[in-house]
């Protein structure tokens, strides 16, 4: 039986709820700079996020609800601009420290990194977002916990296609039978699915009501002693999930 040697943490939704009051706002702060009329909204923002990846989110919007765009501007260049504003207003955002991680997120990191486990990222946005994040609620240190960061440009395809979390798992130099994901949507499960790893999903309210087929559990959170986690698909009785809980749905599913 294979043991299990790392997480594999998504970071948008999954580590934080960075989507509603992060990334959509910023986006909304770049638009009024950029003197669009556009206003994504909580429930467009929702819409759009079945399109992973900002400059790819832009892009869509200006296909789908933009169709007189001039000719003479290309979307692309556009896209681009307009998203390395957002990034500004999203790295100023966390600075100012207001996106706190989801419950649990820290208890079980802290616990995995004096466990010796191997962290790992996979996610759709940029290093520089990610390691923003992780420095404005754990500490600078805490960027050193997570031996890969496999991001958004790194490779060709985004979620939902497995490329990052095959990326991840060749920069470990690890098997996907080794790894155990966690992810919030339906693209991010269907990326860590089809790069071959089993996975644990946290919705959220952007994503509660998504298909979670294949999922290894489904819950509402990863807990915490004393606020418990919601279960939604899987077995699992405790009130939060643990390193403990981890290993032993890691070596139940691989007795199946
Ligand atoms: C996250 C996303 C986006 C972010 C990406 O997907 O696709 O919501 O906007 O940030 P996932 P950028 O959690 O599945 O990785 O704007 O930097 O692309
Ligand atoms: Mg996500």
């Amino acid at each position: 039986m294979a043991e299990l040697e790392a997480l594999l943490f998504d970071v948008d939704g999954t580590l934080a709820d960075t989507e509603r009051d992060g990334h959509r706002v910023a986006f909304n702060q770049a638009f009024s700079d950029f003197e669009l009329d556009w206003d994504w909204d909580d429930a467009l923002y929702g819409e759009l996020l079945s399109v992973t990846g900002g400059k790819e989110r832009i892009r869509f919007y200006i296909d789908t609800y933009e169709p007189r765009w001039p000719d003479s501007q290309s979307i692309n260049e556009f896209a681009a601009e307009l998203h390395r504003a957002k990034t500004e207003y999203y790295l100023q955002l966390l600075s100012k420290g207001l996106i706190p991680l989801r419950p649990g997120v820290e208890r079980l990191l802290r616990e995995a990194v004096s466990d010796g486990i191997t962290l790992g990222i996979a996610t759709t946005t940029s290093p520089e977002n990610v390691t923003v994040l992780l420095e404005n609620t754990l500490g600078a240190e805490s960027v050193e916990w997570f031996s890969v960061i496999a991001a958004g440009d790194m490779v060709v395809h985004k979620k939902p296609a497995p490329d990052v979390f095959l990326l991840a798992m060749e920069q470990l130099s690890l098997n996907p039978e080794n790894c155990l994901a966690f992810e919030d949507s339906t693209n991010g499960l269907r990326s860590s699915l089809s790069a071959g790893v089993d996975t644990i999903v946290t919705v959220n309210e952007y994503t509660k009501n998504d298909s979670f087929a294949g999922a290894t559990l489904v819950v509402d959170s990863l807990g915490e002693p004393g606020s418990p986690l919601s279960t939604l698909a899987g077995e699992f009785s405790a009130d939060y999930i643990d390193l403990d809980c981890i290993r032993r749905i890691a070596s139940s599913r691989r007795t199946h």
